[in-house]
């Protein structure tokens, strides 16, 4: 039997790594955007539009869909000419007339989009008027006053965009964790598909669950990476399909960008080393020093390569992490402890903390449904956490303040604790369903619905959605107030932040714990990948100030339920227990051991 040549399996790995939804919802979205800064017919952009959103939601493989039309057809918002162009996308991974849009105005043009408030309508104005394609131009242009007289642009929208500018370039070449998640694992599959490999694992930051990424770091092994053997298996994974650029191609190294400009360092390692280097490459580098401090102390010297006699270098351990850490009198920590805050101290100790695993959570109290600004019903929020496993959950739409939301006022909230009330009574004890919402804080402290109402909920989040720019004084007076309100159990994500969006608004957030922790108020963990707020600092802080921790998802959609990996991997970081975390608890105890109600609780 002969094997395959190696450009044939790497033609096929190729065909199988495929297009997935998000690209073609990306690149349809894109072209709608473009199109609509090239003035085109509003009528056309909204059919983009339309077929983007609906490949972002549909459940559909568009890609596998795309060999048939009338599959295509049958998702809603995807008519005739759209499905033509999937199929497009599907074969050749572009769009024509998104390649010809971005030949004319040049790639920076959708960075540009990227700046907080800045819409297609606004990109054209500053087309048409200076010729700004870049962020570098468009940053020049502000400096040098060439945007004053524009019409709808005045001095305070101008600021606004300057300090978007700085805040855009200040987290430039970091990544969403999620995001760079998402990308590894492609890659993973990808080179699981090459018969030498055996192992991936992705080490650096991605591993430690920072909150974002600067790049990713890959590891593998397997027989193909046997030192001086590794060329085919080089080749193999620089013909990864979503290459943009190639950076470096080494012996046991390929390094490239990503399309959406994420690096990516791959190495090849053999067998015998591979602990050492998922060691090494997983850090952080403050870790790797203390560590190699105590090497040295130990007689040993500590490479990526192995744990060596420091006199003859002969090597004591190499093939995995646990053989390491044992021999320089350890105990083995989780990647998401290795920050250099005392941790080499303590694991010689053998005093390290047992941290909270995904599979201690129990419930999530804090998800939207349609009543706001939710994609799916109570009922089927509470069958998705079913799904999951959950014992229990709590139902917590917006209120009115958020008119955007179409959050509920008085009237609407109580109607919707009477529907939460059947949904949990249909489900006969499969699961809890909570009453509960999303009360906003109001600019002065007040909360948006009536003492009354929120007298009935089971579960109070409260949390800020509006009028940041408020000073430190005036934002933490406002949240201390909130949490006041003797019916607030929980303070939703308290600083306010998105992450690489927007910074977390002034607070004095070691005031804000104080006063819960004395209150009785949980401080939320919002493990929405785009939140992560309490961050892993903070968490810490809380800890220490005697809060009571909740972690919730947030979701607008039932399939986000039960995807609280990176939040985890935050509560982790601050080296959180399960004991720390409210809802590893039974619903019985959670709802006893949170904040006590007043009045008929
Ligand atoms: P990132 O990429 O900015 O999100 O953060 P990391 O931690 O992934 O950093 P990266 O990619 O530069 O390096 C990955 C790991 O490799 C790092 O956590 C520790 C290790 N490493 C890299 N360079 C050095 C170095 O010069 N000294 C030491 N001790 N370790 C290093
Ligand atoms: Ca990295
Ligand atoms: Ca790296
Ligand atoms: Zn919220």
């Amino acid at each position: 039997m002969s094997e395959p040549d190696l450009s044939e399996r790497i033609a096929t790995a190729r065909a199988a790594a495929t297009i997935d939804n998000r690209l073609i919802a990306r690149l349809l979205g894109e072209t709608a955007d473009l199109m609509e800064i090239d003035g085109a017919d509003s009528f056309r952009i909204r059919s983009y539009r339309r077929a983007s959103e609906a490949a972002e939601q549909t459940t559909v493989d568009l890609a596998d869909a795309a060999k048939e039309t009338a599959r295509l057809l049958e998702i809603p918002g995807i008519g005739k000419s759209m499905a033509a162009h999937i199929q497009r996308i599907a074969e050749t991974g572009s769009l024509e007339l998104r390649d010809e849009l971005l030949k004319k105005y040049g790639a920076g043009i959708l960075e540009l989009l990227k700046l907080p408030g800045m819409g297609p309508k606004t990109v054209a104005l500053f087309w048409d008027a200076a010729q700004i394609a870049t962020i570098d131009q468009l940053a020049e242009a502000i400096e040098a006053g060439r945007l004053a007289d524009l019409p709808r642009m005045g001095v305070k929208q101008l600021e606004k965009l300057r300090k978007g500018i700085e805040d855009y370039r200040r987290s430039a070449g970091r990544f969403r964790i999620d995001l760079a998640d998402e990308e590894a694992k492609k890659i993973s599959s990808y080179l699981m598909k090459f018969a030498g490999f055996e192992r991936v694992t992705p080490a650096g930051s991605l591993r430690r669950g920072r909150e974002t990424a600067g790049d990713l770091d890959l590891l593998v092994t397997g027989p193909a990476c046997s030192p001086e053997k590794t060329a085919a298996a080089v080749e193999y994974v620089a013909a990864y399909p979503g290459i943009q650029s190639m950076i470096a191609k080494g012996e046991n190294k390929v390094s490239f960008n990503l399309e959406q400009g994420l690096q990516v360092d791959v190495r090849l390692l053999p067998m015998a080393s591979y602990g050492a280097a998922l060691q090494y490459f997983t850090g952080s580098k403050g870790h790797n020093v203390t560590l190699r401090q105590r090497a040295l102390k130990m007689g040993y010297t500590l490479s990526e390569w192995a744990l060596a006699r420091l006199e003859n270098g002969a090597p004591v351990a190499a093939a995995t992490e646990e053989e390491i850490y044992a021999k320089l009198g350890m105990d083995w920590m989780p990647a998401e402890m290795r920050e250099n805050l005392g941790e080499v101290e303590i694991a010689a100790r053998h005093e390290l903390p047992k941290v909270v695993e995904k599979s201690d959570i129990c419930g999530d109290v804090h998800m939207h449904t349609t009543a706001s600004d939710g994609r799916n019903s109570i009922r089927e929020m509470a069958e998705a956490a079913i799904a999951v496993g959950y014992q229990y959950i709590a139902i917590t739409d917006h209120s009115k303040n958020l008119a955007m939301t179409n959050g509920l006022d008085e009237k609407r909230a109580l109607e919707h604790i009477k529907r939460i009330q059947e949904v949990d009574r249909e489900l006969e004890g499969r699961i809890r369903v909570f009453t509960g919402i999303e009360v906003d804080i109001l600019a002065d402290g007040a909360l948006d619905l009536a003492d009354e109402v929120l007298a009935q909920m089971e579960i109070v989040i409260a949390s800020v959605h509006t009028r940041f720019e408020q000073s430190r004084e005036e934002m933490t007076a406002r949240v201390i107030r909130a949490i006041e309100n003797p019916y607030v159990r929980i303070l939703g994500h308290p600083t306010g932040r998105l992450l690489l969006r927007r910074e977390p608004f002034a607070i004095d957030i070691a005031a804000v714990l104080k006063r819960g922790a004395e209150l009785g108020v949980a401080m939320e963990h919002n493990a929405s990948p785009e939140r992560l707020d309490l961050n892993d600092r903070d968490l810490r802080l809380a800890k220490e100030m005697g809060c009571t921790i909740v972690m919730s998802s947030d979701s607008h959609d039932a399939r986000n339920l039960g995807k609280m990996d990176y939040g985890v991997k935050q509560l982790r970081r601050a080296w959180l227990s399960a004991e720390d975390v409210l809802n590893t608890r039974d619903a019985e105890k959670f709802l006893s051991r949170l904040r006590k109600r007043s009045g008929n609780g």
